[in-house]
């Protein structure tokens, strides 16, 4: 599979600034990778499609999620939708396989039993370089010591941060936290 290719569809799909985003998301996937064991290359894949769907109107997300499997309750919240839609269209392009898929599929909201992988593109997502916000430098450095534990501080931070906002939280991502929380004691 051609990366260039990837890349440039994706470009085709995001804003300049979003795009940068990825990118971000890549390097620091690719070098996750390399610590933790994974194969860089299907890191990058995951991280160059992540968020190829981020850009679409809720419209067009919630009329491309009657032609695809979503998983349970991902419908009711639109913010939600990018990654599974996101995922179907991996696979659908580029024969991507199952594990990048679900990488891609639940990197904004984890699951209960993650792979390697998908902790990382998930991580990478919250970490890149161009991302701001208090707390992050401490959620880099955990990265490279534990997986478990900085996903553990990053979903926390995100559902603290929803809570501020009073917006809806997405049951697995509190499966998901707990589970890490158990893991980490
Ligand atoms: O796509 P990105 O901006 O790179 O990052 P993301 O995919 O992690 O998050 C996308 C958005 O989804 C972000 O604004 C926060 C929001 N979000 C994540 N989990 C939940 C959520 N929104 C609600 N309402 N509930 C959640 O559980
Ligand atoms: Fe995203
Ligand atoms: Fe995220
Ligand atoms: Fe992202």
């Amino acid at each position: 599979m051609k990366e260039e290719e990837i890349r440039e569809r994706v470009r085709q799909e995001l804003s300049p600034a979003r795009f940068a985003h990825v990118e971000g998301v890549v390097q620091t996937a690719a070098q996750l990778a390399e610590r933790y064991g994974v194969d860089p290359a299907r890191a990058r894949t995951a991280a160059w499609l992540h968020d190829l769907a981020r850009e679409w109107s809720v419209e067009r997300l919630k009329h491309a999620a009657e032609n695809i499997e979503i998983p349970s309750g991902f419908g009711l919240i639109p913010a939600l939708l990018h990654g599974p839609i996101a995922a179907s269209f991996a696979v659908e392009w580029y024969g991507v396989d199952e594990d990048v898929a679900n990488a891609i599929r639940f990197h904004t909201t984890g699951r209960v039993g993650m792979s390697t992988l998908e902790k990382i593109i998930c991580l990478a997502d919250a970490i890149e370089p161009g991302r701001a916000y208090p707390g992050v430098e401490e959620l880099r450095a955990a990265a490279q010591k534990s997986l478990d534990l900085a996903l553990l501080k990053s979903f926390d931070a995100t559902l603290r941060y929803l809570i501020d906002r009073q917006q809806p939280i997405f049951t697995l991502t509190v499966m998901a936290r707990n589970e890490f929380l158990e893991k980490t004691r």
